[in-house]
């Protein structure tokens, strides 16, 4: 049993994961730099530790803060929320070490998933359907090319320590994969640290379709359905839906089935996202993400669950709450609103000037912002998710329209006007989604 839980976050997660614990009845303890002093996780939480500079590497990243934040207050879990900690296995074997409770994966389910090459190959050893492409590292420029000779070009290459779109190249021919070898191991070394890479065959416009899974300490895991999150801009997500326009139940049948395999495959435990490209035809595996994310309040709309209560409920060792897949009732569409340019995407930090919130049916926001709040350039420029649910996609869309006219943010530029015009765009209004979609819709005005 769990009684006291440190959030090692900000943000609207921070003030997510404290809203699960107050249901739970667990007291919390926020951790917080110099510059969120003032900030709503703060002064939500039962009790404070400031833990370093505004910088996150000396303050949300540290360790060693972290720990002693957790000692000072006799904290006896650890939730990492996303990004941060979240996916350091180091973190979560020390959290362990220091006799707290991890609300999250095994550290090993964290490390072997992390490495994205092993990952492949360890859910490819379960029948889960991966695309052509290498099973270890590259060794040699000529062996990369030899492979993408046998299973045709394009190809891509990977980081096997990256994710998330980092240290990717794309090669046409085998003189653009000579050159590619060469720049995308120096970019994985000097992202990583670690220069190794390995190849796959490249899908030119695919969706990227992801699978919520859940699992308990008592051998159960359970998948929640898709959301499709094929609207993003340089790898940053900007919709998330669920179900996805183009899953119907046999395919989820499928999806969920190889999901639940990922998960069994490293002995998974808490919330986790099997990442999938899925290009019409076949589906496979691209990553899984060790971590409770972003947009993991569309499943919560469509299934009814409360997924950071169930974590907090597994890391208590109580078992799921459900046996078997929910139904997924109605549409969810989730809206990032980030302080940014909607043009130019640059960050827009400043004064929160003006503030109002949607009303109506069907309409949540999750946010830590308020009138006044000025928003800090040290960290990312999410703001707030506005989520929408109706019976079917037709009314959630009319229901996002209706809901980010009435979303007031004044101070700093946001993307709700990019949101605006997204929702009236004819390949969005009829689910025609693709990675490639903000490329093509960038180029249409
Ligand atoms: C791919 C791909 C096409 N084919 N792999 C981007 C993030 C990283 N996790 C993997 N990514 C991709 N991998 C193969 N074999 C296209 C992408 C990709 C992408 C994937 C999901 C969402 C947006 C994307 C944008 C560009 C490229």
């Amino acid at each position: 049993m769990i009684s006291k839980v440190l959030i090692a976050n900000r943000g609207e997660i921070a003030l997510r994961i404290i809203a699960a614990c107050r249901e739970a009845g667990l007291a919390t303890v926020a951790v917080h730099s110099e510059a969120d002093r003032d900030s709503l996780h703060v002064r939500m939480a039962d009790e404070t530790v400031c833990i370093g500079p505004a910088y996150a590497n000396v303050s949300y990243l540290n360790i060693t803060a972290v720990i002693a934040a957790a000692e000072i207050t006799g904290a006896d879990a650890v939730h990492p929320g996303y990004g941060f900690l979240a996916e350091n296995a180091h973190f979560a074997e020390v959290v362990g070490e220091c006799g707290l409770t991890w609300i999250g994966p095994p550290p090993e389910a964290i490390r072997l998933m992390g490495d994205k090459a092993t990952a492949r190959r360890t859910v490819a050893a379960h029948e889960v359907p991966i695309l052509p492409g290498s099973a270890e590292p590259l060794t040699s420029r000529e062996k990369a090319v030899e492979l993408a000779e046998s299973i045709g070009f394009p190809v891509i290459l990977k980081a096997s320590a990256g994710g998330g779109g980092k240290g990717m190249r794309v090669a046409s021919d085998a003189r653009e994969l000579r050159h590619a070898f060469d720049t995308a191991r120096h970019e994985a070394e000097r992202a990583f640290g670690v220069a190794d890479v390995y190849l796959e065959k490249y899908l030119t416009s695919p969706r990227h379709i992801e699978v919520q899974v859940m699992a308990d300490t008592h051998g159960r895991v359970v998948a929640l359905g898709e959301r499709e999150c094929s609207i993003q801009r340089r790898h940053q997500k900007l919709i998330e839906e669920a179900p996805s326009p183009v899953v119907d139940e046999e395919l989820r049948g499928r999806m969920c089935e190889a999901a639940q395999k990922c998960a069994e495959a490293v002995g998974y435990v808490s919330a986790g996202t099997v990442e999938f490209l899925y290009d019409g035809g076949e589906f496979y595996f691209m990553e899984m993400n060790t971590r409770i994310q972003v947009e993991h309040p569309v499943t919560e709309a469509v299934t009814g669950i409360d997924l950071v209560l169930e974590q907090l409920q597994v890391a208590g060792g109580q078992p799921l709450s459900f046996r078997r897949r929910p139904k997924i009732t109605g549409h969810a569409i989730e809206f990032r609103i980030n302080a940014e340019d909607p043009v130019t995407f640059a960050p827009s930090p400043g004064t929160i000037t003006e503030l109002c919130y949607p009303v109506g049916p069907g309409v949540r926001i999750d946010t830590h912002i308020t009138k006044g709040y000025r928003v800090p350039p040290y960290y990312d420029s999410l703001l707030a998710k506005l989520i929408v649910s109706g019976r079917d996609r037709r009314e959630a869309i009319r229901r996002a329209g209706r809901a980010l006219s009435m979303l007031v943010v004044g101070g700093v530029k946001t993307s709700i006007p990019l949101h605006q015009r997204i929702i009236e765009d004819p390949d969005f209004v009829e689910g025609r989604l693709s990675t490639q979609f903000m490329e093509r819709f960038a180029q249409r005005d």
